[in-house]
This record gives structure tokens, C-alpha cells and sequence, in this order.
């Protein structure tokens, strides 16, 4: 098993394992209870992780779907409408668990390239009606996930916040790679989420941590929320040594995503000119490859399969579509590797 998770491996960020600082500071690090607000690695952590989103405070939490659904739970009641576009992750992965634990009803929103619009969002917004639901909560999504890692921009999230806080809505964004999305268009994370009530963020995709995620917004909010992670069984006493590998990723992880967004579009311009599969260059630009296959030649999974016998790792997002994403324990020389298989595989 352990070849899987060291060579070739494409299917997510994921899968990347922590560095020899990480594990170090992992090794050295002070601990205590968190339940009872005694772990001082952990406090570090989330007093680092606010600051650098520019929020009041912030929460460490298991993983990225616990992030969302305590801030789901956090921001909602029972019965009450949540809207998000209809490719979100909150949606499609993370088991129901906002309608099973929430009581929570989705309402979906068609984007383009993960984006939502002010004009959609209004429209989706119905009028107080006694048969509807209430909406109470707005989800977005940056980068987006299934629409291969493209990016809100500020000003389209000031947008859609604009319209949600007109109508009396909190804004959560799943910003699972939002310092992806940052370091893609040369902002800050703070500027890309001022304008939402509350953002996750997780430390054990591109930034290499081994577990954990951020949940971050005002400390009023942040309370209650710590609150809910306990009800999940997100209390993780001396956690520590988890958020010791934390604190190094988001000291010295961030600035180097934005070579695993080179490497993307390196990946992304040669499989281009493989004339059975099909890439949008446009939304390539952060770490994830959408590959479309064509039908004549096969299925995303076929393409799996055959990349899986010369140890080459991807995942499929849809049944013609494959997913490659860039990382930092993946390199030049196996995306050579990569593209080389492929228009063997493809081509041959
Ligand atoms: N995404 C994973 C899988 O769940 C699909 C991946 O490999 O990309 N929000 C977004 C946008 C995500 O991409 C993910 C993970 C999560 C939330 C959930 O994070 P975890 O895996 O920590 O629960």
C-alpha cells in the first residue's frame, strides 16, 4: 500500500504527507486538554489561522466537511432553506449531513464555473411565503471543487454577499483551498472572504498538514460553533500535536501553492493537445485537471484503469470526466510521467 500514497498519485491534495518540519514541531509540541481550553499549541493555532483570514476567531476543527456542517448548524435552525450552487461540495460530498444532522433543506443555484451570480441568487430568493421555507444561509465555494478548482473573484463574492445580507442571509464559504483561489488572482485570503460571515479552510489538502481544518468568523459566532464541533464529537483534547503540523502549514505552506498551480497548467496545456481528451484552459487556474474523454474512446474510468497498471493514480469526477490534482509530493518529473502515459495510453 504505502507506493500509493507516494508515487504517481494524482487523485487529490489530499493525500499529501507531512513534511519533516511538520513532523517535528508535531514531536515538540505542548499540549493539553482542549475541551477545557488548556491545549496552547491549539490556541496558537487558531489565533494564527484567524489573523491570517482577518476574522475575530477561529476554530480547529476535524476536518473540512465538520467545518461546514457546524457552520451550517451554527448559522441555522431546523427547517430553515439553504442555498448554494448545485456542484457544491456541502451538496454532492459530504454525505447529507447538513439534512441528517442539520434538519436543513438545500436549495441549489445553477453557476457558471462554480459562480454564482446576484441576478440567480435574487431569483432563487422567494418572497416570504407561508408555504416556504425560511432561507437563512448562502454557500460558496472557493476555489470550486467540481467545477475543476475555478475561482470567486472579491468583487463577485461582495456581490452575491450584498444581495444575501438584503435579505437577512449569512454567508459561509467553503473555502476548503481558499488560499489556492488567493494566491491564483495575487490577493489575500482576508480580502476574498470580508465580506462572509464565516469561512473554512483545511490545513491537510494542498498545505500538507496530516488533519485538520479552520473554521473561522466573529468570536460570538465562534463560540457557538465550538459548541456544535463538541455535540459532533469534534472535542479532541490534547489535539496539539495535530495543530503543531497546522502552524507550520500556514507559516510555510501557502506561498508555495502557487507552484502546484504551475505545474496544473503545464499538465493542462500538454493533455490539451491529446486530441481524445478535452480541457477549459480558462478555469484551469489553480491545482485541479478536469480531463473530458471522449465517449468513442472510453469512460473516465477505463482512463483510471489504465493509468492504475503504470502506477499513475486519478480520480473521476463525473463518468467522462477524469481528475488529476497537482500537489506538493508530486513534481516535474511525474507530470513527465504523467503526460507521457497518457498519450501513450490515449494515443497509442
Ligand atoms: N474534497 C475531497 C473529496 O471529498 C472529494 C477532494 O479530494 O477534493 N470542501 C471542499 C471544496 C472539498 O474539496 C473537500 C474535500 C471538503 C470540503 C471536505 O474536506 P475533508 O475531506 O477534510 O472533510
Amino acid at each position: 500500500m504505502d507506493h500509493l500514497y507516494k508515487r504517481f498519485d494524482f487523485r487529490s491534495d489530499t493525500v499529501t504527507v507531512p513534511t519533516q518540519e511538520m513532523r517535528e514541531a508535531m514531536y515538540k509540541a505542548e499540549v493539553g486538554d482542549d475541551v477545557l481550553g488548556e491545549d496552547p499549541s491549539i490556541q496558537h493555532l487558531e489565533h494564527l489561522a484567524a489573523e491570517k483570514v482577518g476574522k475575530e476567531a477561529a476554530l480547529f476543527v476535524t476536518s473540512g466537511t465538520q467545518g461546514n456542517l457546524v457552520a451550517v448548524l451554527t448559522h441555522t435552525k431546523r427547517g430553515d432553506e439553504v442555498l448554494m450552487e448545485s456542484e457544491a461540495h456541502i451538496y454532492y460530498y459530504e454525505v447529507g449531513g447538513i439534512a441528517a444532522l442539520g434538519g436543513v433543506i438545500p436549495r441549489l443555484i445553477q453557476g457558471s464555473a462554480g459562480v454564482i451570480t446576484p441576478d440567480a441568487l435574487r431569483t432563487a430568493l422567494r418572497e416570504e411565503n407561508i408555504h416556504f421555507p425560511t432561507p437563512s444561509l448562502l454557500c460558496i465555494e472557493n476555489s470550486h471543487n467540481r467545477a475543476g478548482g475555478a475561482i470567486w473573484t472579491p468583487e463577485q463574492i461582495v456581490a452575491v454577499a450584498e444581495v444575501a445580507k438584503e435579505r437577512g442571509l449569512h454567508v459561509h464559504m467553503d473555502g476548503a483551498r481558499v488560499f489556492n483561489a488567493a494566491i491564483a488572482q495575487n490577493c489575500s485570503v482576508s480580502e476574498l472572504v470580508a465580506s462572509v460571515d464565516s469561512v473554512m479552510f483545511c490545513l491537510s489538502k494542498g498545505l500538507g498538514a496530516p488533519v485538520g481544518s479552520i473554521l473561522a468568523g466573529n468570536a460570538e459566532l465562534i463560540n457557538r460553533a465550538r459548541k456544535y464541533r463538541k455535540m459532533l464529537g469534534g472535542g479532541m483534547r490534547q489535539a496539539g500535536v495535530l495543530a503543531a503540523a497546522g502552524i507550520v502549514a500556514l507559516e510555510n505552506m501557502t506561498e508555495r501553492l502557487a507552484d502546484d498551480h504551475t505545474l496544473a497548467l503545464k499538465i493542462g496545456q500538454a493533455l490539451s493537445n491529446i486530441e481524445t481528451l478535452s480541457i477549459d484552459l480558462d478555469r484551469l487556474k489553480t491545482n485541479i485537471i478536469l480531463v473530458k474523454v471522449d465517449p468513442a474512446w472510453g469512460t473516465a474510468e477505463k482512463l483510471i484503469q489504465a493509468l492504475e497498471k503504470e502506477e499513475i493514480l486519478a480520480g473521476a469526477s463525473g463518468p467522462q470526466t477524469v481528475r488529476f490534482v497537482t500537489h506538493k509530493d508530486v513534481g516535474e518529473l511525474d507530470a513527465a510521467k504523467l503526460i507521457d502515459t497518457l498519450k501513450r495510453i490515449m494515443e497509442g
